[in-house]
């Protein structure tokens, strides 16, 4: 009898899967992947810190309140094409090879979309692409030259027509393009019978920060809180000290922070590449010098010196940054309205998420890097209405390495066993704790010397402990207490109340190593005189 009843649960458990199995095949979901370029978590209001709260993300904040928001999300390496090649491979840089900005992504490599297209999916690919040659795995691709700029920005695409490869300068502003090419393509594949995967690339927010027109003077009067850390002296941290990131010692004053030279002058004071504001036509340039000339001669007026001009820098820079997010914000409002008028918000998956995190001036900081908190850091939210809950929030210890297996899991697809990350699926639909998902997680930094000289290290992150090596040109190792010092300003690294925590994760950062096949390889040293030259280059 229990021979029976267990022969037929089980035939009626295989008919179940069956049958789902080909209800959800009939309908694999559509994937928007929306990344922005170095959109600090500090800057999206859903995650509550009080600068967003001056400058909110209502559009983005969307997907997290009808779906679920990462708090603990991190990258495995703090830097651009490095983070894209992550998500493209589901493979740390040392094994995908794209280690650093300059390296060229081996494009004939297996990737999450080059599989997708397997599965019968249309994928397509718009905006910043910073890997080196082309897009291999989209039907389609239009994609930023380079950086790309804000301003009248050339795209490269492949023409199926012609067969060639063409590049175009479009006039406008990059968001705005970017968002207007990614809702023509979706319009465009809503027709097809296939589903479709879009990844939408902004160049937004990344240097020099220039905002659209109609937003260059949206955050004039608002006062932002600069950060308690803004004037450290990175005591106890010599990798920390070494940098050329901080905001009042290495923006250009004109690139950056738009600065003129003088009172009733447009004329920009430091603009080391002209590029940028050169590309503007005759009228952007006149919209933007009058948007400016009263901002900046009031500056000129203030005669400002020492810590009241370090401190006006932070605000400029704040002001510029966070401008520049809204027309980011305002594009993905755009896309989630036309996927619910369309019909396609049911069937849909969209991802919000940034190559890195970046410094709002802690530390004193711009950019990004480094293995602390705020650069580390990585939004990501995402909706599937009917699959993740609204008001979703998950605190496992993720990584951008996840994405992948993620987007492969939800479209049914078979997961190569060389991926290294997991598929977030279980945290999403809640069938797993989030202490259950991960212990720690692994990063490695490679680019130095180069712009910013931010030393090469590595290191490991627990939910409240962090032990990093930097090293090359140095040997220090640092040690954080994340509860009970979040800014990360004392280094417990001889305090011998933490040797116990140092060695465990002296363990686990070996464990990690092993695991992700890290050899010897990775520790290699920059030459000395390359070294030298850099610091030169770079000061
Ligand atoms: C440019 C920026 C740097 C930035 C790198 C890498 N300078 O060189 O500040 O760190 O890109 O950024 S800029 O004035 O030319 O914009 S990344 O996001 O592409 O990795
Ligand atoms: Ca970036």
């Amino acid at each position: 009898f229990t021979l029976a009843l267990l022969i037929l649960s089980s035939c009626s458990k295989e008919a179940d899967q069956q049958k789902t199995g080909s209800r959800e095949s009939a309908k694999r979901p559509n994937i928007i992947y929306i990344m922005s370029d170095d959109h600090a978590e500090q800057a999206i209001s859903a995650y509550g810190h009080p600068v967003s709260q001056l400058a909110p993300t209502p559009n983005i904040d969307r997907i997290a309140d009808e779906g679920a928001l990462f708090k603990n999300n991190f990258c495995t390496n703090s830097i651009c094409g490095p983070s894209r090649a992550v998500i493209l491979t589901g493979k740390f840089s040392h094994l995908n090879g794209f280690r650093m900005n300059g390296d060229l992504f081996n494009g004939d490599q297996q990737t999450f979309p080059k599989l997708l297209q397997k599965v019968g999916y249309t994928t397509g690919m718009i905006g910043k692409w910073h890997l080196a040659g082309h897009p291999q795995g989209f039907d389609y691709w239009n994609i930023l030259t380079d950086q790309g700029n804000y301003y009248n920005p050339d795209f490269i695409s492949s023409n199926k027509a012609t067969n060639t490869i063409d590049t175009n300068r479009i006039a406008g502003y990059a968001t705005d393009i970017i968002t207007r090419e990614a809702l023509d393509f979706i319009s465009s594949a809503k027709k097809e019978e296939k589903p479709f995967m879009l990844m939408v690339h902004h160049k937004a927010p990344h240097r020099n920060w220039m905002p659209a027109l109609r937003h260059v003077n949206k955050y004039d009067s608002v006062q932002f809180p600069l950060p308690d850390t803004y004037f450290t002296d990175h005591e106890g941290s010599v990798a920390s000290q070494e940098q050329l990131q901080t905001i009042y010692k290495d923006m250009y004053e004109g690139h950056d922070l738009k600065m003129t030279k003088e009172k009733g002058s447009p004329e920009l004071a430091h603009n080391p590449w002209t590029n940028d504001f050169d590309r503007m036509t005759p009228e952007q340039r006149k919209a933007w010098d009058e948007a400016y000339s009263k901002k900046n001669d009031a500056f000129h007026e203030a005669n400002l010196s020492g810590r009241a001009l370090a401190e006006w820098k932070g605000q400029r820079y704040l002001q510029e940054y966070l401008a520049t997010i809204a027309a980011v914000d305002e594009g993905v409002g755009e896309i989630l309205d036309y996927l619910e008028k369309s019909g396609l918000a049911e069937n849909t998956i969209i991802v919000y998420t940034t190559d890195q995190g970046f410094y709002l001036g802690e530390k004193g900081w711009f950019d990004k890097r480094y293995m602390y908190e705020e650069s580390l850091a990585m939004p990501l939210m995402m909706k599937y209405p009917g699959h993740i809950k609204p008001g979703t929030v998950v605190n496992a210890l993720t990584q951008n390495i996840d994405f992948p297996e993620t987007f492969l899991d939800y479209a049914q697809a078979e997961i190569p066993k060389d991926m290294q990350g997991k598929s977030l699926r279980p945290l999403l639909e809640n069938t797993m704790n989030d202490n259950a998902f991960r212990d720690a997680v692994y990063y490695h930094y490679y680019d130095f010397p180069a712009f910013h000289m931010v030393k090469k290290h590595y290191g490991v992150r627990t939910d409240r402990y962090k032990l990093m090596h930097f090293y090359d040109d140095i040997d220090t190792w640092e040690l954080y207490d994340l509860k009970e010092d979040p800014n990360e300003i004392h280094n417990q690294i001889d305090n011998p109340q933490y040797d116990a925590i140092e060695a465990q994760l002296r363990v686990k950062l070996d464990s990690l190593q092993k695991v992700y096949k890290v050899t010897e390889k990775e520790f290699e040293q920059a030459p000395e005189q390359q070294v030298e030259r850099a610091y030169k280059q770079f000061e």
